[in-house]
């Protein structure tokens, strides 16, 4: 059995859409939980089992799944026809890994340092900047359409999340600003964009 936990218009959205995406919304039981939003509104939900409360959280069988890119993974092995990935154990479907795990591990922190405006000598050691990033982005798109080459992937819902969250932060570049429009327009991203502001108002 599966169960997800979702707060509307938060980073458990990328999940929403992607089980819209996949088709898969039959297969899994969703709960809506609370969060402590920046506005001071909201606050830890007691029946969300995310060890920091926290979503999104996906639980199987009992076992609780966080990270985004490990729901992600989780859940395009166990419906591996749906489109989304890669057949599992080719090289397209390592670089779909790598994609992935360079957003959770790079381009997220370091759009939140940069943000943030912290700058330190092991940081950019570690991860480089978000210059670096959006010139891998760049490289990938040129090739593109898709992080992928030809078929949008659960890589290009994950790795634009941010953008769309802040528009102000898309890399002034006309290749990387296409790609974000073109996850943003996406039939089921707008299904759950709507869906969230619906649950917000109430
Ligand atoms: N690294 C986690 C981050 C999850 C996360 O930070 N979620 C935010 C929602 S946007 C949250 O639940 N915040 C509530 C809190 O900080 O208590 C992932 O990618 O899934």
């Amino acid at each position: 059995m599966l169960t997800l936990f979702h707060s509307p218009e938060s980073r458990s959205s990328a999940i929403m859409t992607l089980v819209e995406e996949m088709r898969i919304a039959d297969w899994l039981d969703v709960r809506i939980v609370t969060i402590p939003r920046v506005d001071g509104s909201g606050g830890r939900d007691p029946a969300n089992p995310h060890p920091e409360g926290k979503v999104p959280a996906l639980v199987h069988d009992g076992l609780v799944i966080t990270e985004r890119a490990a729901i992600i993974l989780h859940l395009t092995t166990l419906f591996p026809d749906s489109g989304l990935s890669p057949k599992i154990g080719t090289a397209e479907w390592g670089a779909f890994v790598g994609w992935l795990t360079w957003y959770q591990g790079v381009l997220e922190p370091v759009m939140i340092f940069e943000g943030a405006g912290i700058t330190h000598p092991w940081i950019e050691a570690t991860f480089r900047d978000h210059k670096a990033a959006a010139a891998r982005l760049r490289a990938a798109l040129a090739k593109g359409p898709w992080l992928l080459g030809e078929h949008y992937s659960a890589a290009d819902l994950l790795v634009h999340g941010p953008y769309a969250f802040f528009p102000d932060a898309v890399p002034d570049d006309p290749l990387i600003r296409d790609w974000v429009e073109r996850c943003k327009a996406r039939p089921a991203r707008q299904k759950v964009l709507a869906a969230d502001a619906a649950r917000m108002a109430a």
